[in-house]
C-alpha cells in the first residue's frame, strides 16, 4: 500500500522572501526523517490517531500515466507547445520556463506547464490521452484532498462538512502544475524553484523517482525523498489563515542534479476564486487567540502575491 507523507509544519516560523539569496543546495547534515502519516487513520475518526494515515486509494497506473503524459508533452518540438505559452497568472493553461533571477543572480532550470483542471477542465490537446488521464488524475486527487482537509478540519474540532462552506470547494480552484528540472552540469549554481509557500489550501505532490523537493525545518532544508507510489502533501497559506495559524504553511523549494531530469507534478487545491478565507471564528478567543490575519478574496490574494513577486524581480 502507499503511503502519504505530510510534511511537519507546526515550527516553521519564517515567510518566504522572493529574490532573497539561494543558500547552499546542501541539506543540514542532521537532516530529520520527514514524517509519513497513515491516511486511513487520518480520515477514521480515531482522535489521538489523527495525522496517521495509508493507502490513499490512487491507482499506481494513473500516477504513473499522468507522469508520462507530462513527460511527453515536454518531449514536444517547442513549436507544437508554444501555443500554450502563457501571459497571465489565472490563463487556464501556460506553459514556460523560469527565468534567471536577476535580484540573486541565481540561474532557473525549470519548465513548466500550469493547466486550470477545477471548476472547469481544461488541458493541453498533446499527447493524445493527456485530457483523458489530467481528468482522472484531478477527480482522485480532489477525492484524497476533501479526506485530508476533513480530517484537518476534525483535528480542530469542527465538523467536515465546515469546508463546504468556509471553502466552496464545489467551485475550488485546481491547479495542475508539471515541473521538468533537466540535469545542469553546474547544479551548485542553479535552483529548479526558489523558496516559497503554495497559496491555496493543500499542495499534493508525485514525482518521477529522482528527489529534488526540500523543505525547511527550524530553519534547515530537509530533502523530502518520495518514494513513487506516494503523494507528497504540503499544507498551504489559506489553510494557514483559516487555522489561524494552527497549521503553517510550508516553505519549500526544488534543487537540480547533474545527473537525471527530475519530474514533479504538484497540484494545488484552493478554495473558489471568490471565497473570502478568514481564520475561523470557532478557533478565535477575542484575549487569548485574537485573529492573526485579515480576510482577503482569494483572487486579491493570488494577484497580490504575483504583483508583489514581479515588483521585486524588477527592483534590481
Ligand atoms: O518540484 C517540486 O518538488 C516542487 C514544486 C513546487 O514547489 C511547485 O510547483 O510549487
Amino acid at each position: 500500500m502507499a503511503t502519504l507523507k505530510v510534511s511537519n509544519i507546526d515550527t516553521l516560523e519564517e515567510k518566504p522572501v522572493v529574490g532573497q539569496a539561494i543558500p547552499s543546495n546542501e541539506a543540514g547534515e542532521d537532516q530529520e526523517p520527514i514524517p509519513v502519516i497513515d491516511f486511513s487513520l487520518l480520515t477514521s475518526g480515531t482522535p489521538d490517531q489523527r495525522l496517521a494515515v495509508i493507502g490513499h486509494g490512487i491507482d499506481k497506473d494513473l500516477m504513473n500515466d499522468i507522469l508520462d503524459c507530462c513527460r511527453e508533452f515536454f518531449d514536444l518540438e517547442e513549436e507544437e507547445k508554444s501555443e500554450y505559452k502563457g501571459k497571465h497568472m489565472l490563463d487556464p493553461i501556460s506553459y514556460g520556463a523560469s527565468t534567471d533571477d536577476p535580484a540573486t543572480a541565481v540561474l532557473f532550470r525549470r519548465n513548466y506547464l500550469k493547466v486550470m483542471v477545477h471548476p472547469e477542465f481544461h488541458s493541453p490537446s498533446k499527447p493524445a490521452r493527456f485530457s483523458k488521464v489530467l481528468a482522472e488524475y484531478s477527480k482522485a486527487i480532489r477525492g484524497v484532498v476533501r479526506e485530508l482537509l476533513g480530517g484537518i478540519l476534525e483535528s480542530l474540532g469542527l465538523e467536515s462538512s465546515y469546508m463546504d462552506r468556509a471553502f466552496n470547494l464545489e467551485s475550488g480552484q485546481m491547479l495542475s502544475v508539471a515541473n521538468q528540472y533537466p540535469p545542469c552540469p553546474q547544479h551548485e549554481l542553479a535552483m529548479g524553484l526558489p523558496p516559497h509557500t503554495d497559496p491555496a489550501l493543500l499542495t499534493v505532490l508525485i514525482q518521477n523517482g529522482t528527489d529534488g523537493l526540500q523543505v525547511q525545518h527550524k530553519g534547515k532544508w530537509l530533502n523530502a525523498s518520495i518514494v513513487p507510489g506516494d503523494l507528497f502533501v504540503n499544507i498551504n497559506d489559506q489553510l494557514e489563515i483559516f487555522t489561524n495559524g494552527k497549521y503553517k504553511s510550508v516553505i519549500h523549494r526544488a534543487i537540480v542534479n547533474n545527473r537525471k531530469t527530475r519530474l514533479s507534478i504538484a497540484m494545488a487545491n484552493g478554495p473558489s476564486l471568490d471565497t473570502i478565507i478568514n481564520p475561523a471564528p470557532e478557533l478565535l478567543c477575542s484575549v487569548s487567540q485574537p485573529a492573526a490575519y485579515a480576510g482577503m478574496k482569494y483572487k486579491d490574494y493570488l494577484e497580490i502575491r504575483e504583483c508583489i513577486r514581479l515588483v521585486k524581480r524588477k527592483r534590481v
